[in-house]
């Protein structure tokens, strides 16, 4: 391990500034979020059931007890049954997720990283987009304002970032800008663009499939303009018991892997619709860097020994 490089890092002005903004980043959000009603809650660290996630990202976890439980991909089980308790959750979680070594100079890549993750009960897809926009919007007028040194310090000026943004859905992208489209799309755009409608193979089994398009999901990405790619994701959710199972049979998932988050399904769950947004990406995009790995202290790129 390069001690060299953390005592440079510690020392850095531009990680220090990049953190001062992302501190400002997170305070405003949960101004926002609690304005709009919303109850914050404490992250899962550790659980017997996480995001699947796709294949190629290896299963993080630790044995307590005898008991094996997984390292969090994402809480996005979790944020459904807390549904139970309240209407509007948020959390800064933590996630890890065991990227393959190829993504280490990606720019936009850590294994460790936090998302603000939040979950509305009975919320539709468009609800969902509409608060999303006023979160993001909410945060970049509100680091105009309060951050200005730091945005000087890295010569950036931020647009005017003007809702309803765009839409284009996974269907219309694929056909205009081919396999590379979210990158394409991205640098082509100077409005954040809504990413809809993907297609079931490509996602996990948790969005929910419209029923009038079978094998398309009511889901969602927000992608940053100028090149930053994307800013977040999520969807409408499946509630319904009999439609999970069959949704995780589909995907060759075995059945017992989420024996405990069926049974919560059996017992009820709401309807619900969220997103999760990534604060090192948020932060990269805001202070315009290319390098996720100068957003946060300590940070974890793939296949690198690290603090
Ligand atoms: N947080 C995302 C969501 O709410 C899920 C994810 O990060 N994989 O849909």
């Amino acid at each position: 391990m390069d001690i060299e490089k953390y005592l440079k890092e510690l020392k850095s002005e531009k990680i220090r500034q990049a953190i001062s903004v992302q501190s400002k980043v997170i305070q405003a959000a949960r101004d926002f979020l609690t304005g709009e009603g919303f109850v914050e809650i404490l992250p899962v660290i550790i659980s017997p059931i996480t995001d699947p996630l796709t294949d190629y990202r290896l299963r993080g976890e630790v044995e307590c007890y005898g008991f094996k439980y997984q390292i969090t991909k994402s809480m996005i089980f979790h944020k459904q049954i807390a549904m139970l308790s309240f209407p509007r959750i948020y959390c800064f979680s933590p996630n890890v997720r065991i990227e393959p070594t190829e993504r280490k100079n990606s720019g936009r890549h850590l294994i460790e990283f936090v998302q603000l993750d939040l979950e509305v009960r009975g919320a539709t897809r468009e609800e969902i987009m509409e608060l999303g926009e006023r979160l993001f919007t909410h945060v970049i007028f509100r680091i105009k304002e309060t951050a200005r040194e730091e945005l000087k310090y890295f010569g950036r000026e931020l647009s005017e970032f003007v809702p309803p943004f765009p839409r284009i859905s996974y269907e219309q992208v694929k056909a205009s800008y081919g396999e590379n489209f979210e990158m394409v799309l991205s640098r082509e755009f100077s409005q954040p663009i809504w990413l809809t409608d993907f297609p079931i193979e490509i996602r996990e089994f948790y969005d929910r499939e419209d029923e009038e398009r079978p094998g398309t999901l009511v889901d969602m990405d927000l992608i940053y303009p100028e090149g930053f790619g994307e800013a977040l994701s999520g969807g409408e959710r499946e509630y319904q018991c009999e439609k999970i199972r069959r949704r995780i049979q589909e995907k060759g998932i075995n059945l017992e892997a989420y024996d405990l988050y069926l049974k919560f399904a059996e017992s009820g769950l709401y309807p619900s619709a969220g997103f999760g947004f990534g604060i090192e990406r948020l932060t990269r995009f805001i202070c315009g860097l290319q390098d996720i790995g100068e957003t946060r202290l300590f940070a974890k790129k793939p296949g690198v020994l690290s603090l």
